[in-house]
């Protein structure tokens, strides 16, 4: 079955020149990318992204870390990989959440780490099944920066506002 899963290389991913390391070990999975930006975290996405550990003692350090307040690192790079069993492939190649339980030769066995603080530096985040695969594309884009059409989209009225052209 095809699928969509959103991916962010996180602050310390970025800071540590892990991004092209990263990008060839998803390539292994032969899934298309359909979307793919750098993006500023505000606390509203962070917040919104993570709102499902709210009440978890490390919720603030979390929002702290992908907004790149642990590794001044203000952004982190957001894609849209698209095909087979997606979530599953990038779920199998990043490994588990503790970067340190998460086998040797995965993304986050490889270069995560856990800080004396306590934060699961991960490097990479992967949507976990597709309800929230969902939820998380429609949060990080708007359906004009993906190239294939994912979800059903409305027509709306656009509130004129000045924006800035190349000059
Ligand atoms: P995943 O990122 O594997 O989907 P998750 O959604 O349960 O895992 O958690 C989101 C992030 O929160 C995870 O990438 C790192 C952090 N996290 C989860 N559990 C943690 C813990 N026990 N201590 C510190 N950070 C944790
Ligand atoms: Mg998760």
């Amino acid at each position: 079955m095809n699928q969509a899963v959103l991916i962010l290389i996180k602050p310390d991913g970025l800071k540590k020149s892990l991004t092209g390391n990263i990008l060839t070990r998803l390539s292994e999975t032969k899934l298309e990318i359909v979307a793919a930006k750098m993006a500023r975290v505000s606390r509203e996405l962070a917040t919104e992204h993570y709102k499902h550990l709210t009440d978890k003692p490390f919720f603030d350090d979390l929002i702290k870390y992908l907004r790149g307040e642990l590794h001044d690192r203000r952004k982190v790079m957001a894609l849209v990989y698209w095909g087979e069993d997606a979530i599953k492939k990038c779920r199998d190649l990043a490994g588990a959440t503790n970067p340190e339980e998460a086998e040797s030769t995965s993304i986050r066995g490889s270069y995560g780490r856990i800080t004396t603080s306590g934060v699961y530096e991960n490097v990479i985040h992967v949507s976990s099944n597709a309800d929230e695969a969902q939820r998380e594309i429609q949060l990080w884009f708007a359906p004009e920066e993906i190239i294939v059409d994912l979800y059903p989209v409305k027509e709306a009225a656009e509130i004129k506002r000045q924006k800035k052209i190349w000059a």
